[in-house]
């Protein structure tokens, strides 16, 4: 293994170890992300998560260079919606919810055009794509033993939601014995107070479940 390249980073140096990082994307799905998605029918501004793919692009890119691997996530149901908690299905605006019609197919359902990755950020060939029924990406995933096959124990956290599902991931990785990195520009809310506060809660208290550093910091550690 190789000695790790210090991340300059909030609470402090983020051990960056080659070969044992991996860079995971949550959810940057068009349901969320695009105009006329799901996201936006809910009354959300899409451009504070549109704003994200740029600094995003570059850091993926700069993953795939170094031959980082780079892990996606999708949130989304099976479409007879059987792995959908009653409760998750309940919740929502009554005619926006979980398998409904939307702008761009079924809402949240595997297979769907809205449910599927944007296309600048799309997966290459032999990405791992996660599809997890919840807003954390272990539960109900494979995700931890494909983590541990691969010698993983180091996470840059990209993608959206800041607060939803960024968050569930990171704390779930944490517990699990991850030291995660939380990319700053590369996670996005539709609320700004949440983007801010979501990024403090991570790295407070001495990095209480992280570490947060922005991708100008994180790119050169990883070349
Ligand atoms: C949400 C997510 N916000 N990916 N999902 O429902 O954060």
């Amino acid at each position: 293994p190789t000695a790790p390249s210090p991340v300059e980073a909030t609470p402090g140096p983020f051990p960056l170890i080659a070969g044992k990082t991996a860079l995971i994307v949550i959810d940057m799905q068009r349901d969320f992300i695009l105009p006329g998605g799901f996201g936006e029918s809910l009354g959300n501004d899409v451009n504070m998560l549109l704003k994200v793919v740029p600094p995003l692009t570059d850091l993926i890119a700069a993953a795939r260079a170094a031959g980082m691997p780079v892990i996606h996530t999708r949130e989304g149901h099976v479409p007879d919606l059987s792995d959908c908690p009653p409760a998750k299905l309940r919740r929502g605006a009554p005619s926006k919810r979980i398998g409904d019609p939307g702008e761009y197919g079924r809402i949240l359902i595997r297979g769907e055009y809205g449910h599927d990755i944007i296309d600048e950020l799309a997966p290459i060939d032999g990405e791992v794509v996660i599809d997890k029924p919840g807003k954390g990406a272990f539960y109900a995933t494979d995700l931890q033993q494909i983590l541990t096959e691969a010698g993983i124990t180091q996470l840059l956290v990209t993608g959206v939601t800041t607060e939803v599902c960024v968050h569930t991931t990171t704390r779930e990785a944490n517990d699990r014995g991850y030291e995660c990195l939380v990319v700053s520009d590369c996670v996005g809310s539709y609320f700004p107070e949440f983007q801010r506060i979501g990024l403090e809660m991570i790295s407070a208290q001495g990095g209480i479940f992280g570490w947060v550093a922005d991708s100008a910091a994180v790119i050169p550690a990883i070349a």
